[in-house]
This record gives structure tokens, sequence and C-alpha cells, in this order.
């Protein structure tokens, strides 16, 4: 068939190129003229694993273009951002466009699948869009006879960093709003698809989708709650969790600076939104999630602030480890907040920057390599757990004042200047 995916960002781009590779003509859509004319050149505007090398393949093979409309094609696959306004209400606007987009071109026999991250119902609305749009097509759950077209919910779930192999070997939910669309796109994802794919309706592969990063973001929450506690009783938490994660049914996730990226942080307030009054739980997660950030912020301004002639080495600004993904970054938050607080005391550690980010101009605080801290920093303020900051040797922190938000220097030897909580017990 020929695909049409809608959005190239951080999944549609990778997802267009896998589509290509497996032999379908693609059609990549932006809305970016930057991003349709990078790609097309065999260029991306992202950083992704091996992804520069797969789409200069397809691009010069031809099977892959791009452009800023929609063009007729067999199947649509949508893949467009849903973020969410002020008061944590998702938008779903354009998902709705690119929708409206597409009725415009389709024909009989053609297969559109969403598969932005949406609140629950969002299929049936965009499908109640098409069939007000297109009222000469006979459209699935609306028209009683076999309908012209099929629509299907199938969200992805691949990592960042790991985005091209777990595309093709995750387990996909395929959701159709009636079974004969899940079938039809059941068909498609099966050419590239290697893990197993099962099918549901569609709203229960929206939730599936929420459910995963809720579930992830209220384990995390249980984690930095657990250091929260442990600090105040001078434990260290991360041997308290060692050894409760040996108990079978244990497994207990890392604490940290607090939760970032693009969608665990954002995934749970869908449903929040959705079931305001049921989700006391998950609601708590989001806010103890934001609030250790706060924590790791005021403990590390005390142990600055009790050591006035130290300067401050803050390891990492991306939202976790060996990516150079700053946005939505609860360390970036913190180096942030400490730079504007304490200025020329602050020096960054991010092997993934070549310049800090624009929001730390004229603040004082330098961008430095792990060398140069080592060197010239007497504190250590650990916010990410890039393997580069895992080996740097003892010998060459163990004179360091160190708050370790992340855990990975497990052979720290308590500091005398440090505060409680972090001698070792291993
Ligand atoms: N984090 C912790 N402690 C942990 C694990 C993670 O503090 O034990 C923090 C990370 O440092 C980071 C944040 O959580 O700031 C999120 O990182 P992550 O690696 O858990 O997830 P993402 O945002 O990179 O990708 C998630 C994944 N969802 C799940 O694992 C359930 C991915 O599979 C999804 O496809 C992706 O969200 C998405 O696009 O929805």
């Amino acid at each position: 068939p020929e695909v049409c995916v809608v959005g190239l960002g951080y999944i549609g781009l990778p997802t267009a190129a896998i589509i290509a590779r497996s032999g379908c003509r693609v059609l990549g859509v932006d809305v970016s003229e930057h991003v349709v004319n990078t790609i097309a050149e065999g260029r991306i505007h992202i950083e992704e694993v091996d992804l520069d090398g797969l789409v200069q393949g397809v691009v010069s093979r031809g099977m892959l273009r791009t452009s800023l409309t929609v063009e007729p094609s067999d199947v649509f696959v949508i893949a467009v951002p849903t973020p969410f306004d002020d008061n944590h209400a998702p938008d779903i606007s354009y998902v709705l466009q690119a929708a409206s987009s597409i009725a415009a071109v389709i024909k009989l026999g053609d297969c559109i699948i969403l598969e932005s991250t949406s609140p629950v119902g969002t299929t049936e609305e965009m499908r109640d869009l098409i069939a007000k749009l297109r009222p000469d097509l006979k459209v699935p759950g609306i028209s009683a006879d076999i309908p012209d077209i099929a629509i299907a919910y199938c969200p992805e779930r691949v990592l960042p960093g790991r985005i091209l192999e777990e595309l093709t070997n995750n387990d996909r939910s395929i959701g159709g709003i009636t079974p004969r669309c899940a079938r039809k796109a059941l068909t498609f994802y099966r050419r590239f698809v290697r893990g197993e794919c099962i099918t549901t309706d569609a709203r229960s592969a929206e939730m599936t989708k929420l459910v995963e990063n809720a579930y992830r973001d209220v384990n995390i929450a249980f984690a930095n709650e657990l250091s929260i506690v442990a600090d105040r009783m001078g434990l260290d938490v991360w041997e308290v969790i060692r050894l409760a994660n040996r108990h079978p049914r244990v497994n207990i996730l890392q604490p940290g600076p607090g939760v970032g990226g693009h969608c665990i942080a954002v995934d749970p307030w869908f449903i929040i939104h959705g079931a305001p009054d049921d989700t006391p739980l998950i609601r708590t997660a989001r806010w103890v999630n934001d609030g250790k950030i706060g924590h790791v912020l005021s403990k590390a301004g005390d142990m600055i602030e009790a050591n006035p002639t130290a300067r401050v080495a803050c390891l990492g600004l991306a939202f976790k480890a060996n990516i150079d993904d700053f946005r939505e970054s609860p360390a970036n938050k913190v180096a942030l907040a400490l730079a504007q607080k304490y200025g020329e005391r602050i020096a960054i550690v991010e092997p993934y920057a070549q310049a800090l980010p624009p929001a730390y101009d004229g603040l004082g605080a330098s961008l430095i390599d792990v060398d140069d801290a080592i060197e010239s920093c007497d504190m250590f303020i650990v916010l990410v757990d890039h393997d580069v900051f895992k080996s740097i040797p003892l010998a060459e922190r163990v004179s360091k004042i160190v708050y370790d938000t992340r855990g990975i220097w497990s052979d720290q030897p308590a500091h005398p200047e440090r505060p409680a909580g972090h001698l070792r017990l291993a």
C-alpha cells in the first residue's frame, strides 16, 4: 500500500522510515518547511540512534518523500503532538486538523490510524469529524452497512534512544473503532512489527497507552517519596531499595530529581482530566514527582550555603541518562534555579550540550567538562545518571562534597560536610 504519515517528529519520522523500509511508498507530511526540506535531503532534524542512516537510505531509494500537504494514499498514520494547556486539559486540535486534511483525500478502502497519545474518546471524535466532512462515505460505527473506510487507534510505546529497535520489536495494541477496523490495521502493522499485535477496541487502546505511563509515574513517585523520607530519617534510600528489591514480589524504581520528558509527566493528566473525582492516586503521584524538584533544590541550596567558598558542579541537564534532550527536564530546572541564585559559583557539566541553553545567558554559570569539574569544583550535585558520570573513579571524587540525586556512586563515602542520610551501608 501507499502510506501517508502525518507529523514527522520523534515518533512519526522513525515510523515513516520503518514503513518505507518494509517496502511501502511513504509520504511524510509535516507543517514545518524546515522538517520537510531536511528529510527530503536525506537528513534528519532529531537525534535518534541509527535513524540518520535509515532515513538517508529510504529517501535515496525514493521510498520516503515529504510534503507540507496530505496526498491520496491507502493508509494514513497520524503522529502529531497532543499537548495540554495551562489547566492540564488535553489539546487534540492537531489530531483533528490532521483528520480534516485526510478527510479531504480519503477514498473507499482506506485505513486511518491514530498513533498520538490521546484522551479516551479521541478516535471516535476524529471519526465523527470525518463522517461530517465526508457524508458520501459510510463510516465505521455510524453506518449500519459495511463501512467504506477503517479507523483505528494504535499507540506507540517506544523509548527514546531505542526507538528503531522498539518500533520493530515491541508488542502493539491495535484498537479498532469496530473489529473489522482492527483487522484492517492489524494487516498493516504486521508488515513491519515483529512483536505481537493484539487487537482491541479504540477506547481500550487509548486508555492502555495512558495507563502505561501513569503506572510508571506512580511507581517513580513511590521511589521519590521514599527518598525524601529516607533523607528525613538519615537513611540511604538506595540501600533500602536495593534490599527491598531482593523480595521476590517487590520491584521499586529509582528516585531522581523529578520526572521529565514529554510523556510520563503529561499522560497521567489525560486520565485525571477524564475522571477528575476518581484519580486521587494518579494526581498525587504527579504532585509528588513535581515536588521532588523543590526538595532537591532546597537540599542543594542548604549544602551550597553551608559551604560558602565551594565551587559547585551540577552534573547533567538532560531529562534522563545518555540523551541530549534538555526540555522538560528536572535536572535542567534544578541547575537553572541554582545558577539564578548562585551565579558564578555554579558550573554545569553536560557532555551532550555544545553550549548552555539560552535561559542561562548572563547568569554567570559556565559549561565545563568532567575533567575541569574534577579539577576546579568542590561540590558535585549529580542530576543525571549519564554513563560518563557513573564511570568517574572514586579517587577523583572522594574529597568532594556530593549530593547524588540518582544514586550512581554507591561507593561514595560519607563526607563530614554532607548532611545526614548518605552513610553507605555497603
Ligand atoms: N525516571 C526516574 N526513575 C526511574 C525511571 C525513570 O526518575 O526509575 C525518570 C527519568 O529520569 C525521566 C522520566 O522518569 O526523567 C521518564 O523517563 P523514562 O525512561 O521512564 O520514560 P520516557 O519518557 O523516555 O519514555 C516513556 C516510556 N514509557 C514507559 O516506560 C511506560 C516509553 O515506553 C513510552 O513510549 C514513552 O514514555 C512515550 O512516548 O509515551
